[in-house]
């Protein structure tokens, strides 16, 4: 830790959020571009390219490698588990878009996988994206030690069951309709379909750097306030924003009568708790001084976002 007399004053940190973001995409496309290649059965392997590539926002990616520089690891070391990090996201995105679940027919702007390749393409698209997300890690991390690769396989296969993702999803279909649901519900659902994937790419990247105990912590509670007012905003976008600007359905918490946080709190309410989450978020990571200055970006972009 840098002592106090030695800490950069505020005015002489200066750091470019977006151009931070726009070199590490770039690295993040080209990383999942390499990541996959088309072979026979041709067509299984370019439903898997055809939503992993079609752009996003690369959050979760980043999120992992950006933790991973804080505490002293190498974009390298991070870049295998950043990548399997988007696959399972995007096959979380094919899935839920599926008409057993959400039923759209767009995403990233484009439209959904079952409706370029059809129901059951996309169903084992989405299947193979998450097993390869596993072997990818196993395979392509270099120069970390085993028993790092073996924790971060661990997390992730919690963050993404039925302890994690699958439940959230699950609590969620069995919401549909129900006007009724309590904010406890509310906050499981969110805690596990969304939080539980950004957490595990903030400590899947601080494990791969050799972190314990108080900075994963650390990390844990930034991740909380992060994963919250991700989907506070979320929900806010989806009441204030186009489809086009979102490049998905706008507007279907309302269509659906989802409960969510503008409906329980109002939107300028809803804006400032988001607001507060993420200076708390900053807040937790002020140990860190200006090795944070990325973490603490991405933190202000999840509420400054657009889509
Ligand atoms: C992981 C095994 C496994 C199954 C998936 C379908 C399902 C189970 C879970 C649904 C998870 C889900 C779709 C949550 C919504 C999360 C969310 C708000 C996604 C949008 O993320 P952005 O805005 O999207 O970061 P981009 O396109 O920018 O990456």
């Amino acid at each position: 830790m840098v002592a106090a007399q030695n800490r950069p004053k505020p005015a002489e940190i200066s750091f470019d959020l977006k151009a931070y973001l726009k070199e590490r995409q770039r690295l993040c496309e080209v990383a999942l571009d390499n990541s996959i290649t088309v072979r026979y059965p041709e067509k299984i392997y370019e439903a898997m390219r055809y939503s992993l590539l079609a752009g996003g926002k690369r959050l979760r990616p980043i999120l992992c490698i950006a933790t991973s520089e804080m505490l002293g690891g190498t974009i390298d070391m991070a870049m295998p588990t950043a990548c399997a990090l988007e696959m399972v996201h995007t096959m979380s995105l094919i899935h839920d878009d599926l008409p057993a679940m959400d039923n759209d027919d767009y995403r990233r702007g484009k439209l959904t996988n079952h409706k370029v390749y059809g129901e059951d393409i996309a169903i084992l698209a989405g299947d193979a994206l998450l097993t390869y997300a596993f072997e990818f890690i196993a395979a392509e991390t270099k120069n970390v030690p085993n028993d790092r690769i073996l924790q971060v396989i661990i997390r992730l296969g919690q963050a993404f069951g039925a302890g994690g993702l699958v439940g959230g999803q699950v609590v969620d279909l069995e919401c549909e309709g129900q006007s009724q649901m309590t904010p406890e519900t509310l906050n499981f659902i969110h805690r596990h379909k969304t939080g539980a994937l950004l957490e595990a790419c903030v400590i899947c990247g601080a494990i791969l750097a050799g972190a314990k105990g108080d900075d994963l912590q650390r990390l844990s509670r930034y991740s909380e306030n992060i994963g919250l007012a991700f989907q506070i905003v979320d929900d806010i976008l989806d009441i204030t924003a186009t489809t086009e600007e979102l490049g998905k359905t706008a507007g279907k918490d309302l269509t659906a009568d989802k409960l969510t946080f503008p409906k329980l709190w109002g939107i300028e309410e809803s804006r400032n708790k988001a607001n507060l989450l993420i200076e708390e978020a900053c807040e937790i990571l002020k140990p860190y001084d200006e090795k944070a200055l990325p973490l603490m970006g991405i933190a202000q972009f999840i509420t400054s976002r657009k889509n």
